[in-house]
């Protein structure tokens, strides 16, 4: 194969990945599931070259750059004699506003090009493994809709995979209020692991999302959005929380991001079915019906609205 290209969607947690029990394989200390995000997510192509280049968004990464260290490192579990030099194009649908992490989407695309380009074949559950070690949320974004990630409790991570789940939730509804896009001060993979090491709050809260993600699970096999939303919700303060109480604090609250939570809070109030979830940054997403949609809309005017079953490019 001298090209291949492969897509992969983002992905949100509703009940999330926060804390690992092994930093180097990407092991959690608890199960994560989440629902991807149809066409927002990255494309990439990997290319025969003279020499190795890496291009994001069509600009060309200096190899020194962290990211492309990353990439190349997970390059070598596909070639680890590195006898092929590489061009690997990577290119991101999620409008830079929007602010979603593109990591998952980044590295679960990177992991189909690359089982292509080299004819691996692996099988799926393989495939889940390999993207996890680039970025642990990777491994739930090889697929559309609803992943559930189980923890494993293997050394070597061998049960530590994402599988689909099998419910084509159509009504269901995201919105992404855009608080700030900065670069974030604290990547996630050292504010897990600040977390981990010194709050207080972390034992109960790695309890606590295993029982959210069983309680999630089966509210999607009933339909059951409010239960949904509820625990959705109450897992993404539960994880804040947890920051919130690591010494000294970790915070990616901004101003904005509360007021658009009493928002939400003040709305539900008044009746609308509509809860909040947030990931490693300042940005709210919104969790909804499509009955709600307008009104959502005239409340929340700039917000990307995103229709997570709507048909989008296949990933396998
Ligand atoms: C999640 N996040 O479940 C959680 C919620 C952010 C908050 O997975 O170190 O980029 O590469 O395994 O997957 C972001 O962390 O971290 C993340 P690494 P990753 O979506």
């Amino acid at each position: 194969m001298t090209e291949a290209t492969a897509y992969a969607p983002a992905n949100i947690a509703l009940s999330k990945y926060w804390g690992k029990r092994d930093k180097a394989l990407n092991l959690p200390c608890n199960g994560s599931l989440s629902i991807s995000l149809g066409e927002l997510g990255t494309t990439t192509t990997v290319r025969e070259a003279e020499t190795n280049q890496l291009r994001l968004n069509g600009n060309l990464l200096s190899p020194d750059s962290g990211f492309a260290r990353k990439v190349w490192a997970f390059v070598d579990f596909f070639q680890p004699d590195r006898t092929q030099s590489l061009l690997i194009e990577t290119t991101n649908t999620i409008p830079t506003a929007a602010g979603l992490a593109s990591s998952a989407s980044g590295f679960a695309a990177l992991t189909l090009a690359l089982n292509t380009f080299f004819a691996r074949q692996y099988s799926e559950r393989d495939l889940s493994i390999l993207a996890r070690q680039g970025s642990g949320s990777a491994c739930r974004s090889l697929w559309h809709g609803f992943v559930l990630w189980q923890k494993g409790e293997r050394v070597d991570g061998l049960d530590s995979y994402a599988t689909p789940m099998a419910s084509d939730w159509r009504d269901l509804r995201i919105a992404v209020i855009d608080v700030n896009t900065a670069t974030k001060k604290t990547a996630s993979r050292d504010g897990m692991n600040h977390t981990a090491r010194t709050s207080p709050l972390f034992s109960r809260w790695t309890a606590q999302a295993e029982r959210d993600l069983s309680t999630i699970s089966q509210a999607i096999e009933s339909r059951d959005f409010q239960t949904l939303g509820e625990t959705a919700e109450a897992n993404a303060m539960m994880m804040h929380a947890t920051m919130f109480a690591a010494r000294p604090a970790l915070c990616y609250w901004q101003e904005e991001s509360l007021t658009a939570l009493r928002h939400v809070w003040q709305l539900r109030e008044e009746g609308l079915m509509i809860y909040a979830t947030m990931d490693a940054g300042p940005n709210v997403k919104l969790l909804f019906q499509a009955e709600d949609q307008s009104n959502i809309r005239a409340q929340f005017p700039d917000a990307l609205q995103i229709n997570p079953f709507q048909d989008g490019p296949a990933s396998f």
